[in-house]
């Protein structure tokens, strides 16, 4: 039902007559001339934030998007012919070829040629925390929030090869203030200002799910949410990041998402498969656990590397299983990519743009009669691109198997709910920097908690320097440099 129904506040004669009439043409042209029902009750301030909220929509794509709706959704048809991908580390790989690839990426990461971008633009909604996820407090012992222990990674990864590493933070509406604030008032987390920018994605507004209508929050406000971490293509050209980077002489970026605390971010052997094999993009994936785990499928469709959402896999093919009882679409993606900086300026300025994906969710409006809406059953349809969806376009799309005890731990919920949640993340950190401290002969006492910061844990003499002034944690401790 079209919460606009028949009875528009202000007649539609009364708003073409005094709403522009090139804006009025151009939205009656695709059926949204709704947007300008409470036109004359606005301020002139409220008349020109509207008008800039319109002039942002793409009206075409929203139009097409819901033409083809009911093609949205191939993936039952098309995931029965989906494969398994090769991995570069897969089982016909050579201790020689693994140490030829973590050269190249030491090698990439010693000459200033790779970037890191980490997605931070989620509302966070399952996880029920007011601010950006990324302030989230996750150290087990230092109480170091996400953002904190991804950028002591990133200068972590800097300091060991001597290089400097640029830092992009993509925000969006929802925490792109908080987080620039967060960054002020904690010193960048200790990066320079040249090397860190924060940019904030774009934005689509949710439509009735009945009628197709753009809802609107306020009645000069649509109703917009981010463009999904797919947006990050955008951003990166709207903001002249991509430019800035190449010009540096950034060739990749590695990419990673703000909720995983485990993230391998600058590992030189992924990066090192994906320089040596002029891969394009390059994907760490982890053996699936469950064959409903939350985590898009790695697969090879039509000889390309894709993902398919775990929304989108029938239960029946993400059951399917190989003659030896494992999963057959086993490669669960954990969204830690490796992307060629030519690759993003190529797909900007000449595509394939990225597809839309549809959901259905709960979206707060005003009616036509200025009243605000709460639903308590979805009633909009929401637009989001996904970056993964770059991997078909890619040359030479890599795979690399990562185990996840080293590499993923994502926080997604809150502590009412017992998986991926703060306290699983901070119990894989802490396995994590046991095995590194007892695999150089350190002790840690039963209940002793040991948290090492990413330069202790990376950097072996510091490791084995620590070991020797402290052989045995006998109680909680944080280890910095
Ligand atoms: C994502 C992947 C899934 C799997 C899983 C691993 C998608 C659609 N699915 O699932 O395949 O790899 O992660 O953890 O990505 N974000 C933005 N802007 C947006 C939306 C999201 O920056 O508009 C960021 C968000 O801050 C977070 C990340 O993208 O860091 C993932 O978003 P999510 O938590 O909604 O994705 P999820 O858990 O459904």
């Amino acid at each position: 039902l079209s919460p606009f129904g028949n009875s528009p506040i202000v007649a539609i004669k009364d708003v073409q007559m005094r709403a522009p009439a090139e804006l009025y043409q151009k939205l009656t042209r695709y059926g949204q001339q709704h947007l300008l029902g409470f036109w004359d009750l606005l301020t002139e301030q409220q008349r020109v934030e509207l008008c800039a909220e319109i002039a942002q929509v793409d009206f075409e794509a929203i139009a097409g998007c819901l033409r083809n709706q009911t093609e949205q959704n191939p993936w039952s048809v098309l995931s029965r012919a989906a494969e398994p991908p090769p991995t570069a580390n897969g089982q016909l790989v050579s201790d020689a070829s693994l140490d030829e690839a973590r050269a190249a990426g030491r090698g990439a990461l010693a000459k200033g040629q790779i970037g890191v971008v980490l997605v931070a633009g989620g509302q966070g909604t399952r996880l029920g925390f007011d601010h950006p996820k990324g302030m989230l407090p996750v150290g087990p012992v230092s109480g170091r929030t996400l953002f904190e222990i991804l950028i002591d990674l990133v200068r972590a990864r800097a300091d060991l090869h001597g290089c400097r590493i640029p830092v992009v933070v993509m925000t969006s509406l929802a925490t792109h203030d908080a987080t620039v604030r967060y960054f002020a008032d904690h010193d960048r987390l200790g990066l320079n200002a040249e090397d860190l920018e924060i940019v904030c994605q774009g934005n689509m507004p949710a439509v009735d799910r009945e009628s197709g209508k753009i809802l609107l929050a306020e009645p000069h406000r649509l109703a917009l949410s981010p463009d999904g971490h797919g947006g990050l293509l955008q951003a990166l050209e709207h903001h002249g990041t991509l430019a800035r980077l190449g010009s540096r002489g950034i060739r990749h970026l590695f990419y990673a998402q703000i909720d995983n605390p485990l993230a391998q971010i600058c590992d030189p052997l992924t990066i090192g498969f994906h320089t040596l094999r002029n891969s394009e993009m390059t994907t760490q994936v982890v053996r699936k656990t469950d064959p409903l785990q939350r985590v898009g499928n790695v697969v090879l469709l039509d000889n390309r590397v894709q993902v398919i959402e775990y929304s989108d896999l029938p239960e029946q093919v993400a059951r399917q299983r190989a003659p030896d009882g494992s999963l057959r679409l086993w490669a669960g993606n954990i969204a830690v990519h490796v992307i060629s900086v030519a690759f993003l300026e190529r797909v900007a300025q000449r595509g394939p743009p990225l597809p839309f994906h549809l959901a259905v969710k709960r979206v707060p409006y005003v009616d036509a009669n200025g009243r605000s809406q709460e639903p308590r059953e979805p009633n909009a349809i929401k637009f989001e691109r996904f970056i993964f969806d770059l991997l078909p376009s890619a040359q030479n799309a890599m795979v690399v198997e990562i185990d996840p005890a080293e590499g993923f731990a994502p926080v997604k919920n809150g502590l009412d709910v017992s998986t991926e949640n703060p306290h699983t993340a901070q119990a894989a950190m802490t396995l994590q920097h046991a095995r590194r401290w007892r695999a150089f002969g350190g002790q840690i006492h039963a209940g002793a908690v040991l948290e090492l910061h990413p330069l202790v844990a990376l950097d072996t003499r510091r490791l084995q320097d620590w070991i020797r002034r402290l052989p045995v944690c006998a109680a909680s401790t944080y280890l910095q440099p």
